[in-house]
């Protein structure tokens, strides 16, 4: 790949609804590049973008990819990104390692909420927006309608490039000399209107519109060429911000001259060559063979192997400026989100934004045994895509995998299997029920074993009442009933209990045991023997003491449109919810404030989705323990029974 300075760079991330084209536009500006010869087509497996063999077998982008399109001396580098929702780690992931975002739409489906969230996405990363319609090639596809709409929904910094007038007041608002000129009805120059357009672009307040077909190649020149004219150059970027080595607030220029700085903004995991970080190149120049500082792990690493990437097609990278985005492969420290700088000038830029996760689901293996294999293969997927997490309940003993969606998870246990050779099963998460008591009870524990051979003997008489602390013991023996030196292996005896219920063998918390009599043995009476008459009394004290399960509760925000107002209500409602307030949103919208029972909530994300298009979206945490309505702690503890009796 010829070397290209920051002036003779573009970067470009196409982001939209899936299916709307992204991938396809990528190989018709490919195809009048003349880097390819046919047009690649999605369906036939054959595109630059998607090579990665899953993508091929579902038809669709998974993980962003970079493809470089050099035309008219510019070299665009793309960023060709998901539109599946579940994938939104990988638009993050582009939105910063570019200078602006093209939101593509399907003229023959207009606006779709990939659209509204490609805008969204944009905005919450301050990314200059560019629009092109797609698939005008379509029958009955009516772009001024399009247009309208966008216009309407996104307001008015919507503008086709050939609409002069709406152009000319959207230039004279970005500066209040051409302000002045525009009502005093005089031209701008043609200076004035292109710096006017390309500052207004550059603040979010024009978004041009352009139109045309991947498919037959209408439009794609036209394009590129406004692209190479409009996108801002990183170079006129404002200085990057970050930190220093002491945590200070520090800014590096975007500047070729300035110390070496890179982002690391994804991370692929190739089958052959293994890690491969995409870096976009902030300030400085780097070189095969370079030493970089890596400022979170504050670590050198040796740049063996640096190389331009267009799709899966590595190609030499004798050097890499400032504004570019270059690969290098095999870094030992280095994961998303990572700054890599030069030790003397060390920086560190915020990381990738990833949302929360708002589907959780158990894994397990299908073949015994294979525990460890799944651990290590969902370790070196989340190198790759770190917006799904992976967590060991210790409690219910089960691997949680955290992700965006349905999707990504059938990706996730797909490519676990394709390339790490483990399969999974799924299942419902189980929900961390704990027990407690209401009542209070005094009990005997007596554990008595004197036949032949070492006997056995422990006797305890303990209350057990409700505590605020999750356990708490104490003694009021008198008369030496039960010896000291015993005392200790009575509370070990209980706090072993604490870990499983007698309801339904789930965790005790808050109770408060007072060992106050017994009896003992001087032969037979010994630490074992009084932990067993611990654990007897507990059954049974437990038993007696009003116990009832306690189910945690969550606090949910939903982020919703105004339209899905009474939906949520009412489906929260159904969930055994609370709705706590309302509060409108400044982007448009509500922010529902709810509790409801964790058992209710974890296929959330999915309904969700269903019932807002996939418009809404939520975030939940734990607030606290509740006890369970009687007629549902029946069935959980009928289920836990059934369970142990089939282990
Ligand atoms: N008629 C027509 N079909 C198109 C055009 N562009 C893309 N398609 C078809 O639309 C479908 C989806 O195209 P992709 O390029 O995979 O869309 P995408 O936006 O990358 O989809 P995701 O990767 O899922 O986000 C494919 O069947 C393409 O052949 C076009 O200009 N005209
Ligand atoms: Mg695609």
């Amino acid at each position: 790949m010829k070397g290209y300075t920051g002036d003779t760079i573009r970067n470009v991330a196409l982001l939209g609804h899936g299916g709307c084209g992204k991938t396809t536009i990528l190989e018709a500006a490919l195809l009048a590049a003349g880097h390819i010869s046919r047009l690649g087509r999605v369906e036939d497996g054959n595109t630059v973008s998607d090579y990665d063999k899953m993508e091929i077998e579902k038809g669709y982008s998974i993980s962003a990819a970079i493809v470089p399109v050099e035309y008219g001396g510019i070299k665009t580098n793309f960023i060709d990104t998901p539109g599946f929702f579940d994938f939104v780690g990988e638009v993050n992931s582009a939105l910063r390692a570019v200078e602006a975002g093209v939101i593509v739409v399907d003229a023959s489906a207009g606006l779709q909420v990939g659209t509204e969230k490609a805008w969204n996405s944009c905005r919450e990363h301050a990314t200059p927006k560019f629009i092109f319609i797609n698939k005008t090639d379509k029958e009955n596809v009516d772009v001024a309608k399009v247009i309208a709409d966008l216009k309407e929904k996104f307001g008015s910094s919507v503008v086709t490039l050939d609409d002069r007038e709406a152009l000319n007041e959207a230039v004279a608002e970005t500066d209040e000399a051409l302000l002045e000129k525009f009502f005093g009805g005089e031209e701008f120059t043609k200076d004035e209107f292109d710096k006017g357009l390309a500052a207004g672009i550059a603040a979010g307040d024009i978004v041009p519109v352009v139109s045309g077909s991947a498919s037959t190649g209408a439009g794609i020149k036209e394009f590129l060429d406004m692209l190479a004219v409009y996108v801002p150059k990183h170079g006129s970027s404002a200085p990057y911000e970050g930190v220093d080595a002491r945590g200070e607030a520090a800014s590096r220029p975007c500047d070729g001259s300035a110390p070496f700085s890179g982002f690391v903004f994804k991370t692929i995991a190739d089958p052959f060559v293994g890690k491969i970080s995409l870096i976009k190149m902030i300030s400085g120049k780097l070189a095969p063979g370079m030493e970089a500082y890596n400022s979170r792990a504050e670590k050198s690493e040796k740049m063996g192997s640096v190389f331009f990437l267009r799709g899966k097609t590595q190609g030499e990278a004798p050097q890499a400026l400032a504004g570019d985005i270059v690969a290098a492969s095999k870094l030992q420290y280095t994961q998303t989100g990572d700054t890599l700088c030069d030790k003397a000038a060390p920086i560190k830029y915020p990381p990738v934004h990833f949302p929360q996760p708002s589907l959780f689901i158990a894994v397990e293996p299908k073949n015994q045994g294979e525990e460890e294999k799944i651990g290590s293969g969902l370790h070196r997927l989340m190198e790759e895509d770190p917006s799904f997490t992976m967590e060991r309940n210790i409690e219910t003993h089960q691997t949680l995998l955290g992700g965006q969606g349905e999707i990504q998870i059938g990706i996730i246990t797909s490519k676990l299997k394709e390339k790490f050779g483990v399969e999974v099963e799924l299942r419902d998460p189980k929900v961390p029920y704990r027990e407690t008591i209401k009542g209070s009870s005094d009990v005997q524990g007596k554990h008595k074993k004197q036949s032949g051979g070492a006997g056995q003997y422990g006797d305890v008489h303990i209350k057990f009442s409700p505590a605020k602390e999750e356990f708490e013991f104490a003694e009021e023996l008198f008369g030496g009933s039960v010896p000291k030196n015993y005392v200790p292996a009575v509370e070990k005896g209980l706090r072993e209990c604490m870990g499983k219920g007698p309801l339904a063998g789930c965790k005790v918390v808050n109770v408060r045991a007072v060992l106050y009599d017994g009896s003992y043995h001087d032969v037979d009476s010994n630490e074992i023997a009084f932990k067993i008459a611990a654990a007897l009394a507990f059954k049974k004290g437990i038993a007696e003491a009003k116990p009832i399960l306690l189910e945690p509760i969550l606090h949910v925000e939903i982020f919703v449109p105004d339209e899905y107002m009474g939906d949520i209500m009412g489906d929260m409602n159904k969930r055994r919810g609370k709705i706590l307030g309302m509060e409108p949103q400044s982007g448009g919208g509500q922010k529902v404030l709810a509790e409801a029972p964790q058992a209710e909530m974890f296929k959330y994300a999915i309904m969700l989705r269903s019932m807002t298009q996939a418009r809404g979206s939520f975030t939940m945490r734990f607030e606290r323990y509740e006890e369970v309505p009687a007629h549902l702690s029946e069935k959980i503890i009928a289920a836990h029974k059934a369970e142990a009796e089939a282990e």
